[in-house]
């Protein structure tokens, strides 16, 4: 032979998978992603300037990202989801579009913002989670004083490697009202009744806000010496009414609490999670790092990380606000969890 079979072969659109073996075959997951805080008390001076100096017209979303430091290109804060911090001021306006990727809002501060999704009209409070799920018409307003702000929680680093994304904008700044306020937050509340008019709908929740005073209520049903989860705490599902299951198909949304003095054992799982401190303080130990956190902080746990959460306090309680891929990884069969 006279040319370089390697280069030879290269040239014909080929590789040898023997150079490639074990990358294309780990002996187990190891993620791109690396443990990681955001901390809300040295992000939020920002938000509120960039709420001073950028308008809702020179901007679609006031958002920060937050990026994990081992996925910046394209940015993401777990391998297949992503969290922001989103501001909007009274007499604001985000323009409605909408997008296959799915969506979620925790509302962390302020009164009297408003999203209107496929023209319902649903309210936030901090604490509430308000779902948009993937091709839902969404925009969001604020008719109170002072500045709202919320976690956003999207699947488009997902979406985007399924090369499944589109997105479109509707051409007005805001929807039309079709339905009554906050209907399906009302219609579907109670769980255990809901509507029979309704044909049960897609894979997602036909819920538009899961009020905190529900999730308040759930906890406080459920007593202080009840068992819950050795890793995760007293650990509650939002659900889907439909289906039991979660509330859209990639992801799972959680809500914890850790007593005081919780400490939780050590595991690992192959699904992707990202924390949100509602109120409390501890730290969680994380591939050997430790990320320590308080109120409205954000972390992340990679897929196939060890982890172990502690509430660090002995007096008050530490909820946290979770979501997770682990949807997708069991659709797929490829949920595997590890402890010891
Ligand atoms: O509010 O529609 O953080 O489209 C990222 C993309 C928020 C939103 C984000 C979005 C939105």
């Amino acid at each position: 032979m006279t040319t370089d079979p390697y280069q030879a072969i290269k040239e014909l659109g080929a590789a040898p998978l023997w150079q490639y073996y074990g990358n294309l075959f780990p002996v187990e997951p190891q993620s791109a992603a690396v443990p990681y805080v955001w901390r809300y008390q040295d992000l939020r001076p920002y938000m509120l300037h960039f709420a001073e100096v950028l308008s809702l017209q020179e901007a679609e979303r006031r958002v920060l990202m937050l990026v994990n430091p081992g996925l910046q290109e394209p940015p993401a804060t777990v391998n297949s989801l992503y969290a922001g911090i989103q501001i909007i001021l009274p007499g604001e306006t985000a323009q409605a579009h909408r997008h296959t990727a799915s969506a979620f809002r925790f509302i962390i501060e302020g009164q009297g913002a408003y999203t209107t999704v496929n023209g319902e009209r649903v309210d936030m409070h901090p604490g509430d989670l308000l779902l948009t799920p993937g091709w839902h018409w969404h925009d969001h307003s604020h008719d109170g004083a002072g500045p709202m702000m919320w976690l956003d929680g999207l699947d488009y680093p997902l979406v985007n490697k399924l090369e499944a994304g589109f997105f479109e904008l509707l051409g007005q700044r805001m929807q039309g009202s079709t339905v009554p306020d906050n209907f399906s937050s009302r219609k579907f509340i109670h769980g255990r009744l809901s509507p029979r008019w309704d044909a049960p709908g897609g894979a997602h929740s036909p819920i538009g806000n899961y009020p905190w005073k529900e999730t308040e209520q759930a906890f406080s049903g459920i007593a202080d010496d009840a068992e819950g989860s050795h890793t995760e705490g007293i650990i509650l599902e939002y659900t889907n009414p439909w289906t039991g299951g979660s509330v859209m198909p990639t992801m799972s949304c959680r809500i914890s609490r850790l007593r005081p003095g919780f400490r939780g054992f050590a595991h690992q799982h192959t699904a992707s999670t990202i924390y949100h401190v509602v109120r409390g303080q501890g730290e969680s130990i994380v591939d050997g790092d430790r990320l320590t956190w308080a109120e409205h902080d954000t972390f992340c746990v990679p897929g196939w990380a060890r982890y172990e959460h502690t509430n660090l306090s002995m007096s008050q309680d530490a909820i946290l606000f979770s979501y997770t891929d682990e949807p997708v990884m069991r659709a797929l069969g490829l949920y595997r969890v590890a402890s010891n």
